[in-house]
């Protein structure tokens, strides 16, 4: 499968993250992409350089200031002390219920607090870069997939950071600039009447869900631990179904922490039946390999093999798709889960 990749993810790595209290290195590495792009490597599969720039579909799926935001933070973080530059900044202020959020204050914490949904989305002096290419990369897809330019059905961005908790004006999760809606975006501005998301990662992807909520032209479908125990806590519920024009074109299916494969199979083929039924011209993939068994912050249970399956019934639906990688954190095993897909689905 013709695959987009940039080494430009490598500029983004903070070294901490905090978890269960304690200031821990992050799961969220530059090795786990080069572990996926090893095994395509070794597997004979492309590796291209993204050359679309996603500038303008950013612009559609995210808030100015926040893009504007981003792309300064490093320097405007830097710039306030000398030293900064060995420091990471964390949010420490969040404006929730009452507070205001439509004056942004000048305190860079402050700012970074506004843009945030979590203190677990560590920026370094290379995010934005490595953000940006893995967006480009979403742009790059759907325009190969539009144009009739791949040899298969299908394009997989290999990139990262991840993008699905990233909604319209805030970064969450890891993630920063939200992929998946680059790509759904720029597939709906290249032709396609509706497309439809499919989000398999562990956790519900709140951003993607929240950027398309009111819209009927993309159908955003979700899998994941039911958020009443499990990240983002406050957003993937079942009677979460879209408004206003998107009435209808919303689908969470929240599954029990700790749950077993055949149950996780059983919603994935739900999830098909309403992609299936929706009149899709074009699928997008969030395509995070945190529900793997050994996954060290996660509690389902699918195998490598399981992987395979998930290709072959994503690859039954027929659609143009664009895989887009998000979460997995058992990184050494990445490589073989996410090419298990990929293969799988080119197969069928
Ligand atoms: N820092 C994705 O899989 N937090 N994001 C864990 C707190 C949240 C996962 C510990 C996990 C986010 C893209
Ligand atoms: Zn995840």
């Amino acid at each position: 499968m013709i695959t987009f990749f940039n080494d430009s993810h490598q500029a983004h790595a903070p070294e901490f993250e905090f978890f269960r209290g304690e200031r821990v290195p992050c799961f969220e590495t530059p090795a786990r992409a080069e572990y996926v792009k090893a095994r395509l490597t070794a597997r004979g599969h492309t590796l291209r350089t993204p050359q679309t720039d996603s500038c303008a579909v950013l612009a559609k799926v995210h808030a100015a200031r926040y893009l504007s935001f981003l792309e300064n933070a490093w320097r405007d973080w830097t710039a306030l002390e000398p030293g900064n530059d060995q420091r990471q900044p964390f949010p420490s202020v969040w404006p929730v219920r009452t507070l205001r959020s439509d004056r942004e204050p000048v305190n860079f914490i402050a700012r970074l607090g506004l843009y945030s949904m979590d203190n677990g989305s560590p920026l370094a002096a290379g995010t934005w870069l490595a953000a940006k290419a893995g967006a480009d990369a979403a742009a790059s897809a759907a325009h190969l997939l539009a144009a009739g330019g791949s040899s298969g059905r299908a394009v997989f961005c290999c990139s990262r950071p991840p993008g699905h908790h990233a909604g319209s004006d805030f970064m969450g999760g890891y993630c920063f600039l939200n992929n998946a809606a680059v790509a759904a975006q720029a597939l709906r501005d290249a032709g396609a009447g509706r497309v439809a998301v499919l989000d398999v990662d562990y956790h519900h992807g709140n951003g993607t869900q929240s950027i398309f909520y009111d819209r009927a032209d993309v159908l955003f479908v979700s899998l994941h631990g039911d958020p009443l125990t499990e990240y983002p806590f406050y957003l993937g519920h079942a009677d979460e179904t879209g408004a206003g024009a998107g009435a209808g074109f919303n689908l969470n299916l929240p599954l029990p922490a700790g749950c077993t494969a055949a149950r996780w199979f059983e919603a994935l083929e739900q999830a098909c039946l309403r992609i299936g039924a929706s009149g899709s011209d074009a699928l997008v993939v969030s395509l995070g390999l945190d529900t793997f068994a050994d996954d060290p912050i996660s509690t389902f249970a699918l195998r490598t093999s399981d992987f395979s399956r998930l290709g072959e019934r994503l690859g039954a639906l027929g659609l143009p798709t664009v895989f887009v990688l998000e979460g997995g954190y058992a990184k050494a095993a990445l490589g073989t889960n996410a090419v298990n897909v990929i293969e799988s689905f080119e197969g069928s």
